[in-house]
Order: C-alpha cells, then structure tokens, then sequence
C-alpha cells in the first residue's frame, strides 16, 4: 500500500477512516489511501511552520543551503524507490520518472549554493557619504500547492527556494500523488531540515487548498494547476494582499519550417507531443508546419506515432504511459471527439484506447494521436487538451507561422525547429511565451532558469532560477549616511 499521510509539527499521520482512494493508473487498481486533510489539519499545519519561524528564518543561509545539500545527497540514494513512486501514482514512463526525481536533485544542489549568495545589491547614493543596497528577508509561512504531473518535481521547485530564503512550509499535494510528496518530506527530514520547518497535509484543492489559501497566517501562495482553478486562487488570496504565484496551462507551439531536418523534428515533437502522456504543461500540442514539408512530416510524424510503445510506465522500452485517471481519459475522449466534428480537420492516427494485454485493461490508456489539418482557431487548436493528442497546422511562411503560434490565451513554451539562424532569432524574439526553444521541441527545462508564462499562463511570476528566490524573499531597501548630518534626498544635490 502507498503511504499518503501528513506531517504536521514533526508528527506523522496515517489516512483515517474519510480517506482519499489512490490508483495505480496502469492497472487501476487501489494502491492507497490518503488522509483528507481540512481546515483543521491546515490551521495546526499552519500554527507548527509559524513556530518553526522565529529558529528557521534566523539559521544561517548557509546553513540552511547545507541541509539542502544534503537532501540531494539522500535523493540520490532513493531515487530508484522515489521513481518507482512517481510511476505508481501517476503513471509516467521509467526514464521520466527518475528525471522528475532528478529535476529535484538538480534543484536540491543548484538552491544550496544558494544559501551562501541570495545576493542583494550595492549602489551609490546620489549623495555624499551614504551608500544604498538592498537585502533579502524571509516573508513567512509559504503554502504551496502542487499538482500530480511532476510529484517530486514541482514540490521541490516551489519548497527549496523557500526554505533557503528562510520560510517554513506548508504543502498541500495533489490527492493523486500524496505518497511521492510523503517520501519527499521523508527525504527532508533525513537530510536534517527541523521539526515544523516543512509540514505537509494531504487533501482536496476544494478542502485543504482553499483553506491554506484563505489562511490569514500564510503570505505567500505558489500554486501550479489549471488558468481555472489559478483564476479562483488568486481571488481569494487577494483581499489578504498576499504573495501569489500561478503557474497555470499552456497550449504549446513548435515551428517547423521548410529547411528542417524532419527527422529530428518529428524526433522532437514526439518527445514533446506524448512525454507524460501528453501531461505537462509545456505538451507540445500544436505543430505549425510550412507548406513545403507538410506532407512529408505529417507522413512521418504519422508513422512515428504509430510506432510509440503504450504500456505500463516501469517496463522496459514503453513510451507512453497511462493518462492519471478516468476522467482524464473522458476529458481527452471529448476533444477527440470535438476535433472530429470540427470541419476540416482529419484524425490520422490514434483517437482511441490501445488493446493492450489483460493485465492492463482496467488501465487509463490512451492512443498517441495526431490531427492533421486544423486551423488556428478550432478548439483543439486553443484549448489545453492535457493527453497525447496533437495538431498540425499548415502555414505558408515565417510571419504566419508566428502569428498562428501567438495566437492562443496561453504563452507557456514556445519553439522552432529551423536551420536559419535569421528565422530562429527572429522567432526567439516575437514569440508570445515565458520560454522559447530553438531547434527543439517544447519541453525541457532546467531548474537553475526562470520557468513561467505570459498571457494566461502565469500572473507575472517565475519559479526556479534566481527568480525563484526573488518569489519567496521580501526585498529590503537600505540607505546608510555616514555624514553626520541631515542629507535630504532630491533636495541636497
Ligand atoms: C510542467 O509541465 O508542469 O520542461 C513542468 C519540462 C519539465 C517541467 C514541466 N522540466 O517539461
């Protein structure tokens, strides 16, 4: 059985009897159960990182930063059994499952370094004898709200940054994936982090999320999940003025244009168009094609689709795994479905569940599926579809294939796949999105760079990088004068 339990003030605790039923997406069976944490679990949860404050926000940063150290030293040792976790609970493919585990351990080393810069900045003064600079302060109790595509990931962006900076925690993961985020805290602890600095409280967004964002002790919010449920984040931690940070859906782009290698473009967008099934937010799920080598990629991406393994996310040699639950697959079903009805586009491959053998027939599959003709405006073509599905769009030249690729309410992860060095940096400029690749696909990113979107993506905010500490640190602005006597800014010069 998979643990999901929460971690409230350095005690652990099991589901209890309203617990939350965990599946095995490939099998769909129950592998566990998860407590279903409410208001109460979050305000203890929320009294145990308050605390934890006072002794956290005052250790040394580098001493913070060698804990942290540590936690990418214990990772390593587990990461087999956190990959496994990560393919049990959601599903992904073996080699993606151990890079989320990996994308923690790369944040874990690149945020320990960090304790001994969080550097501020030192100016001149306009005036004599006096200089400026600026210092970073924790802010406070961080409730952090994580979703089930990147168990391990995602959670280690959002809590590592903070903790460095000297915040204690609360984190509420998806319901799907409450183990992967239990061994993560296991992990923490293991690593040295105190009692109270990181609390955990399993549950519904409906329940424990919204009471963490309403919780008048919890200042900053940092949440990743969908421009809807974002939308209703950031309202109701407005009236508190809190700090908010959400990172939200996507509806990808890659470029491809007559000089391409359409071998390795196809290579390219297979990787971004069904890694995770499909389920990342940076899926690429609109391939803008230049007339010339329409006919011949989409023959190619065709068979390549084809030949995409299904099956169960641990064996060898799959591809793509099982989509996270049923109503997932209705979800994914439903735009099959619309984009059929839509006049014009043509379903080439996929659109359905695979055959697979009996021992996953009660698992959530779905095809790796491409359409072909579509036009900008379809609703396959501007609404985030989260499955393996995705859409060719025929443009003649460079200006529409930028104008088709910016023409959604996302702006996410962008991309083009040229030899033209001209066309590619005119591209890295007049893309609408937070991240644009050149000769790649959509997907990809590293921690130690600023992850985001514009438009309807995001509210302005970067997680990871350095743009991660700017999140979960509150700037204060220092003005020494030495001179003795009164300086009057703007008035003395
Ligand atoms: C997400 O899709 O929610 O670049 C995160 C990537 C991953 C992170 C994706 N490193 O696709």
């Amino acid at each position: 059985m998979t643990a999901a339990r929460n971690y409230i003030d350095g005690t652990w605790t099991d589901a209890g009897s309203d617990a939350i039923e965990m599946f095995d997406p490939a099998t769909g069976e129950t592998i566990g159960f998860a407590p279903r944490g409410g208001r109460a679990e979050i305000d203890a949860a929320v009294e145990a990182a308050k605390a934890a404050f006072p002794a956290w926000s005052t250790t040394p940063p580098p001493k913070r930063g060698e804990i942290l150290y540590r936690l990418g030293q214990v990772m390593e040792s587990r990461k087999d059994e956190l990959g496994r976790l990560v393919t049990r609970e959601m599903g992904k493919v073996r080699d993606e499952a151990l890079g989320d585990v990996q994308e923690a351990i790369d944040m874990a080393y690149y945020i320990a370094g960090e304790g001994r810069r969080l550097f501020g900045n030192t100016t001149p003064s306009e005036l004599p004898d006096k200089i400026c600079m600026t210092l970073r302060e924790p802010i406070g109790v961080c409730g952090l709200i994580t979703p089930w595509n990147f168990p391990v990931a995602i959670p280690s962006w959002k809590s590592l940054p903070a903790l460095v900076c000297g915040n204690t925690v609360v984190l509420k993961p998806s319901e799907e994936t409450g183990g992967c985020a239990t061994a993560y805290v296991e992990c923490l602890l293991e690593a040295g982090l105190p009692e109270g600095v990181v609390n955990i409280v399993q549950g519904t967004g409906e329940e424990a999320g919204d009471a963490l964002v309403k919780h008048r002790d919890v200042p900053v919010i940092s949440f990743t999940g969908s421009s809807e449920t974002g939308r209703i984040v950031s309202q109701n931690a407005a009236p508190m003025l809190k700090h908010v940070h959400v990172e939200l859906g996507g509806k990808n782009g890659i470029i491809v244009l007559d000089d391409a290698d359409l071998d390795f473009a196809v290579q390219a967008i297979l990787w971004s168009a069904y890694g995770t099934s499909g389920q990342r937010c940076t899926a690429g799920s609109r391939i803008i094609v230049q007339d010339g080598v329409y006919d011949t990629l989409l023959e190619k991406l065709e068979a390549g689709a084809r030949a995409q393994r299904v099956g169960h996310g641990w064996e060898d040699g799959i591809d793509v795994g099982p989509v996270v639950r049923p109503s997932a697959l209705e979800k994914i079903e439903k735009y099959v479905k619309i984009g059929q009805e839509e006049d014009g586009a043509r379903l080439v491959c996929g659109g359905g569940r695979p055959a697979l053998d009996s021992a996953l027939a009660g698992g959530w599959f779905f095809e790796p599926t491409v359409f072909a003709d579509v036009t900008p405006n379809m609703r396959i073509a501007q609404e985030e579809i989260f499955g393996p599905v995705t859409a060719l769009i025929r443009v003649k030249d460079l200006d529409e294939a930028i104008e088709v690729h910016n023409g959604t309410d996302y702006g996410l992860s962008g991309a083009i796949i040229t030899k033209d060095l001209a066309s590619s940096m005119k591209a890295m400029r007049a893309l609408k999105t937070g991240i644009v690749y050149l000769h790649n696909g959509t997907i990809g990113a590293e921690v130690h760079l600023p992850f985001g979107g514009i438009k309807a993506t995001g509210n302005g905010h970067r997680e990871a990088g350095i743009t991660g500490i700017d999140f979960f640190s509150e700037m204060k602005t220092v003005y020494i004068d030495y001179s003795g006597g009164l300086q009057r800014a703007q008035i003395d010069t």
